[in-house]
């Protein structure tokens, strides 16, 4: 209701003062005077108001660079996003430079130039001299960004050398997210969708003996401190997106097929923690394409640890087929011969 009273008195306002300048223009008229021609006055008035304007719009713009800068993400905690961040840095400087060059000329122009009685512009119509300047300068600061965003992109686009890297499958599916660890042998073992039924959520093939040690984790992520993870990336229903904010690592999971992105983790979450001066810091996934009514609530819990503190707690895992199992685990059906296997079991 209050509201409501609130909307109508801005109307009433607003029908008040365009019918009072209809007043003023049309007693203007019946002193005989030019309506639409400012005076000299008016003009000036104006053209201060412009540097006031760009007095005012500077502070806003440095009031929010204040209050929400610190909000921003802190640091990037893998090798690729530090530089991934300085090339972002690189990239605002040079757009803020410009910007504020631009704005001050368009401001204090206004003012320097307001409108004055037998007053004529400068008829100027063309200068090759300025043109080649104004084309060639932004060509070649565009030309370093690309070259260097392209030089970035490349690094963490070309997929990582698994002989050196932690191998780890992230599996998506509407709402969360299942980490499989490789093994000692750092291989995946092969999964089909074929196979994904009851438990068997990721659609492992228990035929492949280089899955039987695979560990499946949910609930946290862990990863080793300053080694490359090879991140194997896989869906089951719709495109989700395996987001890694605080590692500046982002890779859209597809249903159908294996998406990769590595990235090497330079801060553990303790130091993270102390760095930031906040206890209760975490890293996280977050799924960050729109993937059905629980999109908000898909994310997983990243745990960047020592090296040591890492194998102790992969140890702890359990492998997915151990030892003991792996005999009878062998002559289930696999889905390259489901048929075969069919009377048999
Ligand atoms: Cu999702």
């Amino acid at each position: 209701m209050v509201q409501l009273l609130i909307y109508l008195a801005i109307a009433l306002l607003i029908i008040t003062v365009s019918q009072l300048a209809r007043v003023f223009e049309l007693a203007a008229e019946l002193k005989g005077g030019h309506k639409n021609k400012p005076t000299e006055r008016e003009n000036r008035n104006n053209g201060r108001l412009w540097l006031v304007y760009l007095v005012a719009f500077f502070s806003f713009i440095l009031w929010q660079l204040l209050n929400y800068g610190p909000r921003t993400l802190p640091e990037a905690a893998s090798e690729s996003g530090v530089k991934l961040d300085w090339l972002f840095n690189f990239n605002m400087i040079i757009i803020f430079i410009v910007f504020i060059i631009t704005h001050i000329l368009l401001f204090f122009f206004a003012f320097k130039y307001y409108g004055r009685d037998n007053n004529r512009a400068t008829f100027f119509p063309h200068n090759n001299k300025l043109e080649l300047i104004w084309t060639s300068v932004p060509a070649a600061v565009l030309a370093v960004i690309i070259f260097l965003g392209l030089k970035l992109w490349t690094e963490i686009t070309t997929p990582a050398d698994d002989t050196k890297s932690e191998v780890i499958e992230i599996y998506t599916k509407q709402f969360d997210f299942t980490a499989r660890y490789a093994g000692k042998d750092n291989v995946l073992g092969k999964a089909n969708y074929k196979l994904v039924i009851g438990a068997n959520v990721l659609g492992l093939d228990s035929a492949d003996v280089n899955g039987h040690d695979d560990k499946i984790v949910k609930g946290e992520l862990h990863l080793p401190l300053n080694k490359e993870i090879s991140f194997k990336i896989r869906s089951q229903d719709v495109i989700h997106s395996v987001y890694f904010p605080y590692h500046r690592a982002q890779m859209n999971s597809v249903p159908g097929m294996t998406t990769l992105i590595h990235f090497k983790p330079t801060i553990t979450s303790a130091d993270m923690r102390k760095r930031l001066k906040n206890d209760k810091f975490d890293y996280y996934i977050l799924c960050n394409k729109i993937c059905g009514t629980s999109h908000y609530a898909m994310k997983m819990l990243v745990v960047v640890d020592s090296p040591e503190e890492y194998a102790a707690w992969l140890a702890k895992q359990p492998e997915f087929l151990p030892a003991t199992a792996k005999t009878a685990a062998i002559t289930e059906p696999t889905a390259a011969e489901p048929k075969k296997e069919e009377k048999g079991m």
